[in-house]
């Protein structure tokens, strides 16, 4: 008999950061995730998580719409039906409700997680296997203020727990953003690779003067400079400057990575499994980026544990992964629901190996932490 699908929980969670996490749209002291328990028939349960960054700061789905989208209309849909039928799944919920991409990739990986504890396999394994089992990590210097982002880049620089760092800007005038920058540049050398994210926070106009600065002062990457819907000024920027652009709001599946290839971008894109909608939708942009020559990275939207264990199983699995991966939501959390933590070391951070996603609920701490 074919397992069928039992049960489904969506737990909220709330863990503080371990310092306040400051982007152009807002600051974070609080990360907001959805954790999603599937079982079977069998007794296999599955773990799936969404996130987003400050509410509805990021995005168009709050931590409190994903719990409300899965409860509503996925729980009923999904209750009664094969567990192992992930793609029939996958189909059936992108027809009957449109969008919700966080909420789809939280339930597609506890799908994901399911199937790899059932045959006793890591979830890269199900993916073909993983090409590398270490994976570099990057760090987001976000605290707001320079000394204190310098002290915190040094620090991770000599515990080699990371060498490359990305800076939040955009909130300031550009010259504060750039003056920031460049001491930050200058503090860590040729040691680290320093990148910034905008979030969509200028104009096409401010970008380029933006962009002609960084260059100057030697940063290597310049993260979503205008708004995401304009797709012709990314393309514009792209071949104005030598300084590469990553996608990142602009493209959240392999749908709108051809349109912005089309357009005539070239650079790297940010693939992230929540705005994808899984784990799978994410690695089909990925060959779509490939086949377009864009570059790949490992985004994150700040997950926990678990969402970020089932990006690592993905990107696991891409050759050619030239910007890394910023796979560090874990580490920007006071504390952690899950009984092993992930091995962060010698900047980067190892693939778990043991089924599905190699992660295990520790349920005192989910108790603690989740939303009474
Ligand atoms: C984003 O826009 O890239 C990823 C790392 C980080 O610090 O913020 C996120 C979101
Ligand atoms: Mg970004």
């Amino acid at each position: 008999m074919t397992a069928t699908i039992q049960s489904i929980e969506a737990v909220l969670v709330d863990i503080p950061t371990i310092r306040p996490h400051k982007l152009s749209m807002t600051t974070m002291g609080l990360q907001s995730m959805v954790i999603v328990r599937i079982k079977d028939s069998d007794g296999f349960e599955g773990l799936g998580e969404a996130t987003t960054i400050g509410g509805l700061a990021y995005g168009p789905e709050s931590p409190e719409s994903v719990k409300l989208t899965i409860d509503t209309y996925f729980t009923p849909q999904l209750l009664g039906k094969p567990a192992a039928n992930i793609n029939t799944l996958r189909v059936d919920l992108g027809r009957s409700v449109r969008g919700n991409n966080l909420a789809k990739s939280a339930i597609e990986t506890a799908l994901l997680d399911l199937m790899g504890k059932r045959l006793n396999r890591p979830l890269a394994e199900l993916f073909g296997g993983a090409v590398r089992q270490h994976l570099p990590v990057l760090w987001t210097l976000a605290s707001g203020d320079t000394d204190r982002d310098i002290d915190e880049a040094r620090t991770l620089i000599a515990a080699r727990r990371h060498c490359d760092f990305k800076l939040k800007i955009g909130s300031r005038p550009l010259m504060d953003d750039v003056r920031h920058v460049a001491a930050i540049k200058a503090a860590v050398g040729d040691e680290a690779s320093v990148r910034v994210d905008v979030n969509q926070a200028w104009d096409e106009s401010t970008a380029a003067r933006g962009m002609a600065e960084l260059q100057a002062a030697g940063i290597d990457l310049v993260e979503q400079p205008t708004p995401m819907k304009d797709f012709a000024a990314l393309a514009r920027l792209s071949a104005k400057f030598h300084i590469p652009i990553l996608a990142d709001e602009a493209v959240a599946d392999a749908s709108d990575m051809y349109k912005l290839a089309a357009e005539g971008f070239s650079g790297a894109v940010a693939m992230k499994i929540a705005k994808a909608g899984g784990p799978l939708r994410a690695l089909e942009q990925a060959a779509v980026a490939q086949a377009a020559g864009v570059g790949l990275y490992g985004g994150t939207l700040l997950e926990g544990t678990i969402g970020t264990a089932a990006s690592l199983h993905a990107w696991a699995t891409l050759d050619h992964l030239q910007w890394g991966t910023e796979m560090f939501g874990p580490l920007l959390m006071k504390d952690d629901i899950v009984v092993q933590p992930l091995k962060y070391h010698e900047n980067g951070v190892d693939l778990p190996n043991g089924p599905g996603l190699g992660v295990e609920i520790d349920e005192d701490k989910l108790a603690e932490y989740r939303r009474k």
